[in-house]
């Protein structure tokens, strides 16, 4: 049986299918001459060094959109296939962000935490909040992501503008500079890739640009936000609000945010149900069986997508 190395966790319902086709090894119990496939995930990648050490590499089956931490142009080069898990995930992942932007206008936790402490009881109606109506929300990324949190977006009335390297075929005004865009909007949501090309775009500048009455939400990659201006701006009001799915260490999250009273934090979940799992989990066993089966695969990344 072919042999196939497994980094990070997978589910019982794909070991079932995998174990069926292949041996699998653990990163403690392999032979790197006999690797010829990978599965991991958006988190663990794979290091370069261990993909330089297997040889006989193939294919790279990643569990998850964003592939930032596995070196495609250096597979490409070596005609191994990277492929991911697109599309299946987009309506979660926009769930999640128009769930952190209405927690944050709406003050959710502050307002449960009223109701929790006997507040409420105690000194009467919780303040006001902020409405999430009619807001003018800039999408940092219009992908497939990105598009689907436009769309969830339409009951609040959102007028929709956007930011990308280039414009897409969509009817929303598009801003070649992310800073113009986040002075005309109240909400920035980032949904770009990460990686090296977008590492710490959303920098003080762009904060600064968003306002105090401003409203940051990243569920993309901790490293497209600076971390340290975001934690400055939220702390001196420069910035109004953020909700916030991914860090730039995490799952280390900097105390002085976990401090914060103006921002929602989630434990990078974007994409994290039963139903949405199973089915990045069975896209990623599909790439895997189907390599085997004739040598093509289902969804390749754009950069192995010739191979
Ligand atoms: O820039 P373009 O025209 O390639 O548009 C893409 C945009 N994008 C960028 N925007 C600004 N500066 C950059 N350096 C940059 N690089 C890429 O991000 C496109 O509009 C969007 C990505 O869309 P998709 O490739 O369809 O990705 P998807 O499935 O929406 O997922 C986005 C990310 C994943 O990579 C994970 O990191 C995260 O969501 O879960």
């Amino acid at each position: 049986m072919p042999e196939l190395l497994q980094i990070g966790g997978i589910t019982e319902t794909m070991k079932a299918r995998l174990q069926k086709v292949f041996t699998i090894h653990q990163l403690d119990d392999f032979d790197p001459e006999t690797i010829e496939y990978v599965i991991t995930n958006g988190h663990d990648g794979i290091k370069p060094d261990l993909m330089a050490a297997l040889p006989n590499l193939k294919l790279i089956s990643g569990y998850g959109v964003g592939y930032d931490a596995i070196d495609a142009i250096e597979a490409a080069r070596r005609s191994i296939v990277v492929t991911h898990t697109p599309n299946v995930l987009n309506e979660e992942v926009a769930t999640t962000a128009v769930l952190l932007m209405l927690a944050c206008y709406r003050e959710v936790l502050r307002d449960d935490a009223y109701v929790r402490s006997g507040d409420w009881a105690a000194k009467g109606s919780a303040p006001l909040t902020r409405s999430a109506e009619n807001q003018t929300v800039g999408i940092l990324g219009l992908g497939r992501i990105g598009q689907a949190i436009a769309d969830k977006l339409a009951p609040w009335n959102a007028k929709i503008i956007y930011h990308s390297r280039t414009p897409k075929n969509v009817g929303y005004p598009y801003y070649d500079d992310l800073t113009e865009m986040a002075k005309a909007c109240d909400t920035l949501i980032c949904i770009t890739p990460g990686g090296p090309a977008t590492a710490k775009i959303v920098n003080a500048k762009v904060l600064a640009a968003l306002g105090p009455n401003g409203t940051l939400i990243n569920v993309s990659r901790g490293s497209v936000v600076d971390e340290t201006a975001l934690i400055e701006a939220l702390q001196n009001g420069t910035l109004g609000w953020a909700g916030l799915d991914v860090f730039d260490a995490e799952p280390a999250v900097p105390q002085a945010l976990r401090d914060l009273p103006n921002v929602v934090l989630l434990p990078h979940v974007g994409s994290a149900t039963v139903e949405t799992r199973a089915a990045m989990g069975a896209l990623t066993v599909d790439n895997l069986l189907q390599h085997l089966k004739d040598g093509t695969v289902v969804t390749p990344v754009p950069e192995c997508a010739h191979l």
